[in-house]
């Protein structure tokens, strides 16, 4: 018997509807408006009259209940709404695993893209359904909406992995994905407006 042998919870299954982007049963939900995405669009000002108008959702995240701790493998679909904020298409605030830990992500429908960034190098994997996107550990990363439509992936992540939000503040992204006639284009990062 590995010396392992007591998990916190016990074996059990989760209905996973790709076409709904549900996980059954729902853990933890979460909202993120307009308003959570504080300096997270080059331009300050349209992301302020977004605010200050309805402060739209802009993704949700829907978790199983597989808890966030060392060694469990939780799992949670990620829904982005279409739309743009001063021409930057809509997307997750983004984050870096503090103790460096891969993840994968699913694409279920709906087109988005995976931007990763490790500090010095940015990489771009575009999601249509049946993509798995693959993040090794030290690759910060977050989801863009790129289409018309909501984009939803599922992700599945080390429940240690922990999620830190203001590594991005601090080094950005790499690059900032802008909405054009054809579709869309990374630009350099830049700074706020
Ligand atoms: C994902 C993300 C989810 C929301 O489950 O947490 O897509 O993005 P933000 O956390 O950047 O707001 C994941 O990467 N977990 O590790
Ligand atoms: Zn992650």
């Amino acid at each position: 018997m590995q010396s392992y042998a007591a998990t916190p919870i016990a074996p059990f299954a989760i209905q996973f509807d790709a076409a709904a982007a549900t996980l059954s049963p729902p853990g933890p939900t979460l909202e993120r408006r307009m308003s959570d995405l504080e300096g997270l669009f080059a331009d300050r000002d349209a992301w302020q009259k977004a605010v200050d108008g309805d402060n739209p959702v802009v993704y949700r995240v829907q978790s199983s209940p597989v808890p966030e701790i060392d060694r469990e493998l939780p799992q949670s679909i990620t829904t982005i709404e279409p739309g743009t904020t001063g021409g930057e298409l809509w997307m997750t605030k983004g984050h870096q695993h503090p103790n460096y830990q891969g993840e994968i992500y699913l694409a279920l429908h709906g087109t988005g893209g995976l931007l990763m960034f490790d500090g010095d190098r940015v990489e771009w994997v575009t999601m249509a359904p049946g993509t798995i996107g693959y993040i090794p550990p030290g690759w910060a990363h977050r989801s863009i909406n790129i289409g018309d439509e909501p984009y939803s992936m599922l992700a599945v992540y080390p429940g240690g992995a922990g999620h830190d939000y203001n590594w991005v503040l601090e080094h950005g992204m790499g690059n900032r994905v802008y909405k054009t006639p054809n579709g869309f284009e990374l630009r350099p990062y830049g700074g706020l407006s």
